[in-house]
């Protein structure tokens, strides 16, 4: 149950915030994303900004060049002046975050910040467990801290990595949790306090259990990103993992809908997927398909490898440093409810997705050999 008394707010002086109340506030809509300059944070914000929002982001800093999926919209500037703003700052900061919280006084806030690579979680535990899990905190914390837990709408970036080993097929958001990886189990931390803060504090506080979704900004070390830029001969990982892949911008729309209430519907948790499943060597059987290259498989286990039919060289071999010391073999989603109650449904298949990213490549390798030129 939603605590209706809004005791989530820190009192006074510690709230030092003079805010109207909750319906005059939500006029404006004023959009925080953390996580602004990944795949996500950049379509999430073409779509927000196109309804009208003014949106913030938190980036980090970096010695190289961190907000290229951002450019064009900066470009676009002069068309929506004061629409869209980008602030550094970081999930392990605190204080950056409250400071942040207190003067963009938020109506929306998206946490989709992460170390977001389940193979690297596996290198790195401790600070994905800092950014991932704390950092959820940390910024659910700052929206208290300035006394917005009614005045501000928090969606969190759950995973289906949540699954983990196969309880049961298709998951929904009745499924057990079983992660199997650093990142995982950070991101189970992540999940449950925003529930608890949804309990405790009745903060309108949702989760996304977001399916892997994908597109021509996906970054480039994930599988499909990494399968439809190859040019010479590609090194994989494990092929026989099942992935429920839907596109990117399918899915931001699914998150904005889980916070506009619609209905007048109380805060709850959603997933998102396609309700299909795909092995990754299905994908890559298509994204070579979409240059007209047919693959023939021989050998198995680490000595797998295929070769291109027409010309006989081999185009995909087997490398174990990309086996992960855990898997999750299976993920199949069931996004019944949000189809339901939120009226979302995908709109990419599978093999339009695997085209328009494979084609998106293409165009990017043939524009960079023009430059050249
Ligand atoms: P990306 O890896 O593309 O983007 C991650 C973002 O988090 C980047 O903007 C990155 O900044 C930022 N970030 C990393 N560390 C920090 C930090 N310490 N403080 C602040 N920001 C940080 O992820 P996606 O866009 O694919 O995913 C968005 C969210 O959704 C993530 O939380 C991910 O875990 C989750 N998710 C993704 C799914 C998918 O299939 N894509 C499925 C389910 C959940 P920088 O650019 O500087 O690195
Ligand atoms: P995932 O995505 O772990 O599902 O996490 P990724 O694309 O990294 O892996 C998918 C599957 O492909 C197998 N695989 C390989 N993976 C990578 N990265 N590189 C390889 O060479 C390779 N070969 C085989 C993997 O073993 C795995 O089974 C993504 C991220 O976006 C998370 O942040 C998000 O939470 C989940 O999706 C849902």
């Amino acid at each position: 149950q939603r605590n209706k008394e809004g005791l989530g707010d820190l009192p006074a002086p510690f709230a030092p915030l003079d805010l109207p109340p909750p319906d005059e506030y939500f006029q404006r809509k004023v959009a925080l994303i953390s996580g602004i300059t990944g795949q996500d944070g950049s379509y999430l914000t073409e779509f927000l900004l196109e309804k009208g929002y003014t949106v913030h982001g938190i980036i980090r800093r970096s010695s190289s060049f961190n907000t290229g999926r951002l450019h064009h919209l900066y470009e676009d500037q002069h068309e929506r002046p004061n629409k869209f703003h980008l602030h550094y700052g970081d999930l392990t900061d605190s204080t950056a975050l409250v400071f942040l919280m207190a003067r963009i006084l938020p109506t929306e806030v998206y946490n989709l910040g992460a170390q977001s690579h389940v193979k690297v979680s596996f290198s790195l535990a401790e600070y994905t467990a800092d950014v991932d899990a704390i950092g959820t905190l940390r910024l659910l914390d700052a929206i208290r801290t300035c006394g917005l837990t009614k005045h501000c709408r928090f969606y969190q970036a759950s995973t289906s990595e949540l699954y983990g080993l196969v309880q049961e097929v298709p998951q929904s958001e009745t499924t057990p949790f079983y992660p199997r990886s650093p990142y995982g189990v950070a991101k189970l931390y992540a999940y449950w306090i925003t529930v608890n803060y949804r309990e405790a504090y009745g903060m309108y506080a949702v989760n996304g259990i977001l399916f892997n979704h994908e597109s021509p900004r996906r970054g480039r070390t994930f599988v499909t990103r990494k399968i439809t830029r190859a040019q010479a001969c590609l090194w994989l990982g494990n092929l026989d993992a099942k992935r429920d892949w839907g596109h990117a911008r399918d899915y931001i729309e699914g998150m904005w809908l889980m916070l506009q209430g619609l209905d007048g519907s109380e805060p709850t948790d959603f997933v998102l997927a396609t309700g299909e499943t795909h092995p990754v060597r299905e994908f890559v059987e298509k994204a070579f398909g979409v240059v007209g290259i047919k693959l023939s498989w021989s050998g198995s286990g680490v000595d797998e490898e295929a070769k291109d039919i027409s010309t006989g060289k081999v185009v995909v071999k087997i490398d174990p440093q990309y086996f992960r010391p855990a898997e999750v073999e299976l993920l199949h989603g069931n996004p019944a409810k949000a189809e339901r109650m939120l009226g979302w449904k995908r709109k990419v298949n599978f093999d339009d997705l695997v085209k328009e990213m494979v084609e998106a490549d293409l165009t990017a390798v043939r524009n960079f050999v023009e430059d050249q030129n």
